[in-house]
Order: structure tokens, then sequence, then C-alpha cells
């Protein structure tokens, strides 16, 4: 099982950073792609997949697996970069991001390995994830379903549907986390369409609502392994973050939401990135 909860803060704050690197060598392999909404995920891809979720890499089937869907599917150099590093797919597949005939597109395709669904028409996750969670619950199965939200995804009315249905039918077994790093493709996300006052929103839907800073591998732990916050409630986190993270250039701006790498803009990133201690 790849659950390891024995890896420390450092080695997970070590693969988070693995991510960003890898982002930026999918991104650069095709020539453009997604780096703020990648960047800005990174740590909590890092815990999801090398502490949380319980996942057998050889067996990406496996029937009690958890359930991750990503429906801000346009960050999927980030989910094929953890995935490679978890060892569901080669490494070797992330220089063939976006190219003809691969499996690791622009967004996630359920047909590679450790991919759950396929996402990147916004605001499907959350139904898809309470689908899940239920299908869960009619087979009296143990698995957790978690399913990422991005803050300019949410403007998109069906996650509200599916929010109040998941409350309704108590679905403590299914997580959502909100990447808020309050940009979206356009601009800032409070002066587009305003998701505030967030946490209150989720909570007169009912659900059970954490907040922490999404970059705080202490608290991105602890709120994960806190689940379900309360017993017969959906729980969200709403992880507070920066787009783009790691990277100056890139860090709170919609002008790299998705843009072309070319070497130079490589070769800058990854400086500032850094090796892995
Ligand atoms: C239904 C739909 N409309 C529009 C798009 C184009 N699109 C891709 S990413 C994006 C912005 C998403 O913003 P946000 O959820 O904040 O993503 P993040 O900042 O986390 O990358 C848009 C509008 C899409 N993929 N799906």
């Amino acid at each position: 099982m790849l659950t390891n909860r024995e890896a420390t803060l450092d080695e997970l704050r070590a693969h988070a950073l693995q991510i960003r690197r890898n982002v930026w060598r999918a991104l650069h392999a095709a020539g453009s792609g997604h780096m703020g909404g990648s960047l800005s995920a990174a740590d909590i891809l890092a815990a999801l997949y090398f502490h949380h979720l319980r996942l057998r890499p050889s067996e990406p089937d496996w029937a009690d697996r958890d359930r991750f869907i990503l429906s801000k599917g346009h960050a999927n150099a980030a989910l094929g970069a953890v995935l490679a590093q978890a060892g569901f797919i080669d490494d070797a597949v992330l220089d063939q991001f976006y190219a003809y005939e691969s499996l690791f597109g622009m967004h996630p395709d359920i047909k590679m390995a450790g991919v759950e669904m396929s996402t990147g028409g916004l605001g499907h996750g959350l139904s898809i994830g309470l689908g899940v969670a239920l299908g869960a619950r009619l087979q009296n199965k143990g698995f957790r379903t978690i399913v990422m939200l991005g803050d300019g995804e949410l403007q998109e009315g069906s996650n509200w549907e599916a929010a109040m249905a998941a409350s309704h039918q108590k679905a403590a077994n299914l997580t959502a986390i909100l990447d808020y790093n309050k940009v979206q493709q356009s601009g800032h996300v409070s002066e587009m369409l305003t998701l505030e006052p967030a946490p209150d929103k989720w909570r007169a839907f009912g659900w059970a609502v954490r907040e922490i800073d999404g970059h705080d591998m202490d608290q991105i732990i602890s709120a994960l392994d806190e689940l379900p916050y309360v017993e017969d409630k959906p729980s969200i986190i709403i992880a507070h973050t920066v787009k783009g993270k790691g990277v100056s250039f890139a860090e709170d701006t919609h002008l790299w939401h998705n843009n072309m790498v070319p070497d130079e803009v490589f070769e800058k990133a990854m400086a500032e990135l850094g090796e892995p201690a």
C-alpha cells in the first residue's frame, strides 16, 4: 500500500518540491500549459499521495482504494507528476505531456493509471465524487472520496447543487479540498465574481469546514488526519494557497494561469525552485 504515514514533514515537503519541478518539466516538454493552478496544489497533492490516500500503485484499480478526483482538471501536470513520483506511471511519461496520442494530456484521462476520472470541463468533479461516495455507502465500503476544486471553478452552479445534495445525503465519506489561490483564468476572483464569505457559504450548505494554509505541511496533514470533522456531514478543507507558488514571477497573477514555456522561462523557474535536499 502506498500510504506512508511515517513520511516526515520534510520528506513530504521534498515531494512537493519535486512535484513543482516535474510540473515545469512537463510543461517545458509540451511548450506550454497550466502552471499557476498546478503549483498552488503541489503541497496538498504531496500530502494526499504520500501520507493520506490508501492506494496501491501496482494495482491502480484495487477495489478498496481511496478515490481522488481532480475536478480542476487543468492542473493535470501536477497530478501526472505525483502519479509518476508515486509509481503509478513511468517517469518518462512526464516528457510526453500533451504529446500526440499520449495519455498524459492537458486534462486527466481515466485511461491513465491512477486517474479516477476524466475532468477538465469545470464543475463536474463534486457531483461525480458524491456519486462515488454514495456508491461506497451502498456497497458497505470504507474507502474515502476526495475532490479538489478551484475557486474560479466554484462559479459553476453545478458545484452548489452537488454541495446541497451531499449534505442532504449526510455524505461524511466525501471531502472537498478547495485550492483557494484567489486567482482564476482572467484575474482575481474577488474582482471577477467573489466567493466570499467562502467558509460561511459552505457552512450554510451543510458542510463541516476547516480553513488552513495550503502550503503549510503541518496544517495540511492535521486537516487530513482529522477527517471527517462531523460524523454526519461532508467536509471541506478550504486551503488558502498562492497561485504559481514557488516561482516568483508566476505567483498571484492570472498571467501565468496558462502560458508558454520557452527554455529561458523553464531555466528561470527551475533555478528558483532549486533541488530537493
Ligand atoms: C466549464 C469550463 N469553462 C471554462 C473552462 C476554461 N478554464 C480552464 S481553467 C479556468 C479557470 C479556473 O480557475 P480556478 O478554478 O481558480 O483554477 P486555478 O486558479 O486553481 O488554476 C477556466 C475558465 C473550463 N475548463 N471548463
